[in-house]
């Protein structure tokens, strides 16, 4: 047995270091490194032999020989394949233009190669524009239309003027943390979660919001569950109790803020009774929970996804953000703190702008300037009505499309209609029966590469060979690119990755000889709008165009937005469609993070299946008896747009009147019970955020009904 201590884990991009032990150089078990700052081993990582070996692994490219939909596929040699999706998208190009062609990229393309060459994950970071850009198309897109946008970019740039990478909760010196819409153990790697059980053993006290009771909720001192999508609400709540009951910090609101006064007659448009009962929450409470997090200068917030799916999902991020810039909390120890932007690595290579908008920009133009990105959202529209013009081109890396968007019926119809599909994963999902060709990636296990802990970059070094022909990432980037024409813009080969990323051949050589490279981090300050610190002019201030705190922001004005961060109602809700809610009266929230799955991957792990075989739908007691279900019951949820089967889990841990649906189900290579129930033929491609155009996955509504009622 060979023993590897110390090397990164390739199941996801979260590099946690491990320790792992080799037989014939198949790995065959694999250990959390100890004495390690980033030693950590999640429930995936600990099954990373069978996904390493899962027998579903693509392990050479594949050529569709039957129709689209049926997945009759034939095996082909890398340079058949290569040649043949060159060919194909050099066609579709001839035939319908350059913009004809899009990129699309998911959470298979966070490693740190495909990100940074790919530029994904996130817009400062870009390094080469979308991939078919040399060709013409700006068309490059990514799950950042349905995914961490509205809180890393559009809350925060309209706000602060700064991305939300440069925004981080002080964990470590806080006294309080509030975690809204988050829950931080899902998180991969899980160094926040240890942050904050580090803080909480030396006395920090966690609040959590949410809409039902998470493990973070039964982690903290106090929480409160509000209905779906309503935060907005809660948010203006607090703020009106902070403004009208005085306990603001004057002199950052007077001199640091733009449009103080225009939130104070917003939140005073309603009472406070008013407020409180859209949330669902009493008065008392919220004047409570409002006391908890002003009293204690210490107060941090951990934010994530659960506020990005409601109808005014930027605007309620944006207005819990100035609820800690009104309690004077911005870039001090245990509040929330500013970094200056991360800088470049991978060099910029620029290509001409092409003439033509990428699609959505019409329906959303800050998210198309924003990130610089076509919106995936809007893919059906411009493949099956050529609005703005025909898309018939897609590569797809590392993304399950059909089990992530919503309306999955017109995305699959969409995918039939293209004229060159190409998808590049570990396994054959649902996507690839519509692929002309099907490219097998590795596991990072199987890579060489480098991993970027905070300030260090640390090498990855090849843990196993690789299983059967499958390839990194962005060589297959770079083989196609380079039958287009422009292999230039990607590394070639393992010998020339490391430069390319590092920027020098020096730096290449320290990354292989030491196996980390360890940046200087900048001595911490704080409050760094006040002394110039913070604005790359050196002005003091934000660097948002008035240079303060916008409450009310002049970019989405400038969009025609609302400025302030106001309360949009659900647009399919009990309050705002009271005849649908007749049908329907229970509240559809989707897709809370479970530790056995990540999105629509390992449904086809026996070992992790075993501990969930198949998707729940949370549901309150009351809700289930007076629906005759039971726990464990088989039922079917249903919206105004579809139906699909789950099991009942019975549990008052859901308030009454919420329902909460495992997502991730509906793809080719799932365990069975999963592949059937794809959630997001429950919701909706239409209704979205106005500002993000993110799908409201956590805000509609519904009813669930026992499944053969009378069979027992
Ligand atoms: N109803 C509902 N829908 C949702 C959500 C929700 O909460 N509710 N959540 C949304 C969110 S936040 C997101 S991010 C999206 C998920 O968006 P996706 O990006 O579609 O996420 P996954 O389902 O994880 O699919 C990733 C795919 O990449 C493949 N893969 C993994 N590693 C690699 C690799 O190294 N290389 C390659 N080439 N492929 C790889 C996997 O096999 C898998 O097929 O779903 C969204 N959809
Ligand atoms: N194990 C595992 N880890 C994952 C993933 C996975 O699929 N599995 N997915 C990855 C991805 S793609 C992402 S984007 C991140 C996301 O990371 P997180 O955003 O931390 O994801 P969740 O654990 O779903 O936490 C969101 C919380 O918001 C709550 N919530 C939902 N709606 C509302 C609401 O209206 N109001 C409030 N206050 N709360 C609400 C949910 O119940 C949930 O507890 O996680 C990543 N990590
Ligand atoms: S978070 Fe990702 S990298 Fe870390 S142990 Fe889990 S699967 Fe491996
Ligand atoms: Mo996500």
């Amino acid at each position: 047995m060979e023993v590897k201590k110390s090397v990164i884990c390739g199941v996801c991009p979260g590099s946690c270091v491990v320790d792992v032990n080799l037989e014939d150089g198949k790995l065959i078990d694999i250990f959390p490194a100890k004495d390690e700052p980033f030693g950590a081993l999640c429930l995936r990582g600990k099954f990373a032999k069978e996904i390493l070996y899962s027998p579903d692994r693509l392990k050479k490219p594949l050529i569709r020989v039957g129709e689209k939909g049926e997945g009759d596929f034939r095996e082909a040699s890398w340079e058949e394949a290569l040649d043949y999706v060159a060919d194909g998208f050099l066609k579709v190009k001839e035939k319908y233009g350059p913009e004809s062609l899009i990129n699309h990229s998911g959470r298979g393309g966070f490693e740190a190669s495909t990100s940074d060459f790919l530029g994904i994950v996130n817009p400062e970071n870009r390094a080469v524009p979308g991939f078919f850009l040399p060709l013409g198309s700006p068309n490059v897109s990514s799950v950042g239309s349905v995914c961490y946008n509205s809180f890393g970019a559009f809350a925060p740039i309209t706000t602060f003027g700064v991305y939300g990478n440069s925004i981080l909760p002080d964990i470590a010196n806080a006294n309080r943390i509030v975690v809204w819409g988050a829950n931080p153990i899902t998180k991969s790697p899980q160094f926040q979660f240890h942050a904050i059980q580090v803080a909480v053993s030396k006395g920090a006290k966690i609040t959590a919001i949410d809409h039902f009771k998470t493990d973070i909720c039964k982690r903290a001192e106090e929480y409160h569950l509000v209905r779906s999508g309503t935060d907005g609400a809660l948010a203006l709540a607090i703020l009106k109790i902070i403004i009208e009951e005085d306990i603001y910090d004057k002199e950052f609101a007077e001199k640091w803020t733009e449009g103080f006064e225009e939130l104070k007659s917003y939140v005073a448009s309603k009472t406070l009774e008013e407020w409180a009962a859209i949330p669902g929450l009493e008065p008392e409470a919220i004047r409570h929970l409002t006391y908890q997090i002003a009293e204690e200068e210490k107060t941090t917030l951990v934010m994530y996804t659960g506020l990005e799916y409601s109808n005014s999902g930027v605007q309620t991020i944006r207005a819990v953000y100035t609820i800690w810039a009104l309690l004077g909390k911005i870039d001090i120890p245990g509040g929330i703190l500013l970094n200056s932007p991360a800088v470049n690595r991978v060099k910029e290579i620029y290509c001409e702008k092409p003439d033509r908008k990428p699609i959505g920009a019409n329906e959303y133009p800050l998210f198309c300037e924003l990130m610089q990105n076509a919106h995936f959202m809007k893919f059906p529209q411009a493949v099956l009505e050529n609005n703005p013009y025909p898309v018939r081109g897609l590569l797809n890396l590392g993304s399950s499309i059909l089990t992530s968007y919503p309306n999955p019926n017109k995305f699959a119809e969409a995918l039939s209609k293209l004229e060159f599909f190409v998808v590049i994963d570990r396994y054959f999902t649902e996507d690839c029966k519509y692929a002309d060709v099907v490219l097998p990636a590795t596991t990072y296990f199987e890579d060489e590469s480098y991993v970027v802990h905070g300030p260090t970059i640390r090498k990855r070094t090849r843990v196993v060979a690789p299983v059967g022909e499958a390839r990194t990432d962005i060589f297959i980037i770079h083989d196609i690119a380079k039958r287009l024409g422009y292999g230039e813009n990607y590394p070639e080969d393992e010998s020339e990755l490391l430069e390319r990323a590092l920027g020098s051949k020096e730096l290449a050589e320290q990354l292989n000889r030491d196996g980390f490279i360890k940046y200087p981090m900048a001595e911490r300050t704080f409050k760094k709008y006040e002394n110039g610190k913070f604005r790359k002019d050196g002005k003091p201030g934000f660097p948002t165009p008035s240079g303060k705190f916008e409450i009310k922001s002049s970019l989405l004005e400038k969009f025609g937005y609302p400025g302030l961060p106001e309360y949009m109602e659900p647009i399919e809700s009990p309050v705002s469609q009271p005849e649908l809610a007749k049908t329907y009266p229970l509240i559809l929230n989707t897709g809370t993070r479970i530790p056995t799955t990540f999105r629509s991957q390992f449904l086809n792990i026996p070992g992790l299946l075993k501990m969930q075989p198949e998707p729940l739908v949370w549901i309150n007691t009351d809700d289930a008896e007076n629906r005759n279900i039971a726990n464990g019951d088989k039922v079917r949820v249903k919206t105004k747009r579809n139906q699909v089967k789950f099991v009942a889990k019975v549990t008052d841990e859901i308030p009454s009147g919420e329902i909460e649906l495992n997502m991730g189900g509906g793809s080719a290579c799932q365990a069975e019970a999963w592949a059937k129930s794809n959630t997001n033929h429950l919701t909706d491609d239409e209704n979205c955020d106005y500002i993000s155009g993110f799908p409201i996955y956590k805000a509609l509504l519904c009813d669930v009904e026992k499944l053969n009622p009378k069979k027992k």
